[in-house]
């Protein structure tokens, strides 16, 4: 079932959708259209009474999602990243509210852009070979997909900065140990461990799951993290070191930042 999505493999069976983000090549990385595509199936997968519950992995032995692609960063000037960032915002928001469970099974890099995919879900659980991390500072840039405030409210705030600013990934054993991701497993039963969790939650009332969902949100984004991180994120789309950091990851060589 591809119900014309482009960079979406979907699949369902009892009642749990599986989202697979199919751009192997680039490392399942996030361009505009599958942002869009993410966010048309959850608008329609809301109402619809034979969903529920979604897994979201991504396609391929090594990647989860690698970020956003780097390539629709190429003279991005300010307007366009405030744009850029404020849809993703509210997509990634549209996850984190959805009504029914979301669970993130990470089976490679969730890096940047990823990572933020895999922190707007509700549960998230990796295989062994998962790698999590911020590169966003190489690229003279900061996560602008609710990353700075996401991961700090799920780690605590001394490790997320120090994901953040070293930019350093961690090992899926180090992201169980902060309380990152739900639970660690073998990479050939990771989507078997996502289901049965899923199956633990949707057995229950529907109403009651949807309630607290609602519930443990209540206390997110009245701040105005989100507002400054889209601020902050946009004003280094205005730098000449962003520019910099773009090009050196394209032409594969360290950034030499000023
Ligand atoms: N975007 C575009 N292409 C990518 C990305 C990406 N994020 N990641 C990997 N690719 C591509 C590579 O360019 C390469 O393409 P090609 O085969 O054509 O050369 C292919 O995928 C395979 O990648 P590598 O050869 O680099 O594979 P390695 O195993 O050597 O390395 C890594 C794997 C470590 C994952 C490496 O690819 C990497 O560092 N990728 C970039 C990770 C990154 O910086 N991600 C963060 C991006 S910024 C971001 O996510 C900001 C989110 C907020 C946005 C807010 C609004 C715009």
């Amino acid at each position: 079932m591809n119900m014309g999505y482009e960079n979406l493999k979907i699949e369902k069976a009892d009642n749990i959708l599986l989202v697979t983000i199919s751009r192997e090549k680039q490392l399942n990385a996030l361009n505009k259209q599958t942002i869009e595509e993410l966010y048309e199936l959850l608008i329609a997968e809301k109402e619809n009474q034979t969903t529920s519950g979604v897994i979201i992995t991504g396609a391929g032995e090594k990647s989860f999602v690698a970020g956003a692609d780097i390539n629709e960063f190429l003279n991005l000037d300010k307007g366009q990243a405030i744009a850029l960032s404020e849809r993703g915002h509210h997509v990634f928001n549209t996850i984190e509210d959805f009504p029914k469970p979301i669970i993130a099974a990470i089976n490679g890099y969730a890096l940047g852009g990823g990572l933020e995919l895999a922190l707007a879900c509700h549960l998230r659980i990796a295989s062994e070979n998962a790698r999590f991390g911020f590169p966003e500072l190489n690229l003279g840039i900061i996560p602008g997909y609710g990353g700075t405030q996401r991961l700090p409210e799920l780690i605590g705030k001394g490790r997320a900065m120090e994901m953040i600013l070293t930019t350093q990934q961690i090992t899926s054993n180090q992201a169980l140990d902060y309380g990152l991701i739900n639970d660690l497993v073998l990479k050939d039963q990771l989507l078997t461990a996502a289901k049965e969790l899923i199956q633990k939650i949707i057995s229950k009332s529907p109403e009651a799951v949807k309630s607290a969902i609602r519930a443990v949100n209540g206390n997110c984004r009245d701040k105005n993290g989100f507002k400054i991180e889209i601020d902050e994120f946009s004003k280094c789309c205005g730098t000449q070191n962003f520019r910099e950091g773009v090009a050196a990851f394209l032409e594969k060589r360290p950034s030499k930042f000023q």
